[in-house]
């Protein structure tokens, strides 16, 4: 069945979860639904106060622009407009964008009769920023932890948050998230590469098929893990990766207050090694 064949069948009513059938509708390619309307007027909120802060801030140098959280002085509190307020907004304009963009997906899903997979993979990204803005920021007291919107002044966040652990590689949640992130651009090389492989002929030559992709595995570690086996494994890894991501900053502060190489103590400290004559 032809692609716009496919779509138009499947274009059907319901599995809407708000609204019933007042937004279940289609605009050109694209499905509403409630949540698409709320997810669309909160993004341009968004963006609209960040245009606003910028229009009041001192510059408008793309690089610069920087919508910054309160000072810590204003704790949990809420904060005059100019004076991390608009950041306070932004915040939950970008929450509201991104659980409605998920809830449209989870529409979808139940439209088509899927599997949660991608709002689910999608919410916990949300889950990271959610932790990075909100959970930390209240498990320390003060919305003054969260990161600016701003190209270059996140990135001064980022550095300053780990030099101000010292030497943020040591934190453990931190290096089994960076593995999970090597393990997943490895994965997909991996099947990106073996899928234009075998699906992308030379002149005159025929598309191969699943079958030479599992025998390209036996052959080269005598292990093919599978068509279906290779999502699995990097919805995994990808999954892990955002999660131990978030654990990582999480503990850095209400968990673990001091450099990270100072975590190792532990290691030090085991008392087999003074077993040992010096
Ligand atoms: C595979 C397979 C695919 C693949 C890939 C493999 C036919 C098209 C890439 C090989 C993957 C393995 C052995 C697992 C890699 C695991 C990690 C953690 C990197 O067997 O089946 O389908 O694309």
């Amino acid at each position: 069945m032809a692609m716009l064949n496919f779509e138009r069948k499947y274009r059907v009513r319901g599995g809407t979860l708000v609204g019933g059938d007042l937004f279940d509708f289609w605009v050109g390619p694209f499905y509403v639904g409630f949540f698409g309307v709320v997810s669309a007027l909160a993004a341009v909120l968004g963006t609209l106060l960040l245009v606003y802060g910028a229009a009041i801030g001192p510059t408008w140098n793309l690089w610069q622009i920087s919508i910054a959280p309160p000072d810590l002085k204003y704790g949990l509190g809420l904060a005059p407009i100019a004076e991390g307020g608009l950041w306070q907004l932004v915040t939950i304009c970008a929450l509201v964008a991104f659980t409605s963009w998920a809830l449209r997906e989870v529409e979808i899903c139940r439209k088509l009769g899927m599997g949660f997979h991608v709002p689910i993979a999608f919410g916990s990204a949300i889950l990271a920023y959610a932790t990075l803005q909100v959970v930390r920021p209240l498990l320390l007291g003060a919305w003054g932890h969260a990161f600016p919107y701003g190209i270059y002044s996140h990135l001064d966040w980022v550095s300053n948050v780990a030099y101000q652990y010292l030497h943020f590689h040591y934190n453990p949640a931190h290096m089994i998230a960076v593995s999970f992130f090597f393990a997943s651009v490895f994965a997909l090389s991996l099947h990106g590469g073996l899928v234009l492989s075998s699906t992308n002929p030379q002149p005159g030559q025929t598309v191969k098929t699943p079958e030479h992709e599992d025998t390209f595995f036996r052959d080269f570690i005598g292990y093919s893990v599978g068509t279906l086996g290779i999502h699995r494994v990097g919805l995994f890894l990808a999954l892990a990766a955002v999660l131990f991501s978030a654990l990582c900053i999480v503990l850095s502060g209400p968990f673990w207050s001091r450099g990270w190489p100072e975590w190792w103590s532990w290691w030090l400290n085991l008392p087999i090694w003074s077993q040992w004559p010096v």
